[in-house]
């Protein structure tokens, strides 16, 4: 599976709801897939989208879905048992695990090597933690995931496609839009 394709995939499904983004790749294609005003993207600041993703969803009743990476989880590993401490309901997140840090000439990640990040996340205490590598499991574990409690941890195995251009992200625009998006 594509991450762009995944990526829209998850836009569609999750409607109006806060979408937290990894750096690099994983920003360019959400925002490629469609700028909305509840997107937070993050730029430089590896390993901390799902901890972003934490704090809003402890904020808020809100679903909030963290689109995180393999190589970014695995440099902050400890998010994942303070998200299984924490528990929240309302949080989803969603590994786009390509087995490599990518972005930074494809250095082949733990996950290439038998690291298995749904794993970690049981042992966290996440138990609806899973492992898809398809479009079609995608859509019925996100399905769920938007209708029972969570917290949710889905690992999606992607391969690697041509990147897209960078986006046109201004950070502090978006920590801006994101506030408004909750206050209005
Ligand atoms: C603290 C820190 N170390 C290193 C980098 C450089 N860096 C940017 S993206 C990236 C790889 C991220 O890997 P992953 O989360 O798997 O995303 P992918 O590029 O595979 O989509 C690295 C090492 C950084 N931005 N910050
Ligand atoms: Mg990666």
């Amino acid at each position: 599976m594509r991450r762009f394709e995944a990526t829209q995939l998850v836009v569609k499904q999750v409607g109006n709801s806060p979408i937290v983004s990894n750096l690099g790749p994983t920003t360019d294609e959400l925002w490629h897939s469609g700028h909305r005003d509840r997107n937070f993207y993050t730029y430089g600041s590896m390993g901390l989208c799902s901890s972003i993703a934490l704090g809003m969803a402890l904020s808020t009743s809100e679903r909030v879905i963290a689109l995180d990476g393999d190589g970014s989880l695995l440099m902050n590993l400890g998010s994942i048992a303070t998200i299984g401490r924490e528990q929240p309901k309302n949080l989803i997140v969603v590994v786009w695990d390509n087995e490599q840090w990518g972005q930074t000439g494809h250095q082949p990640s733990h996950t290439a090597m038998g690291t298995d990040l749904s794993q970690v996340a049981q042992s966290c205490s996440i138990n609806h933690s899973m492992t898809v590598d398809n479009l079609e499991d995608l859509t019925s574990a996100l399905t769920t995931a938007m209708t029972e409690d969570g917290p949710w941890f889905i690992v999606a195995k992607i391969e690697e496609a041509k990147y897209m251009p960078v986006a046109p992200i201004e950070p502090e625009l978006t920590v801006y839009r994101m506030r408004e998006s909750f206050s209005s």
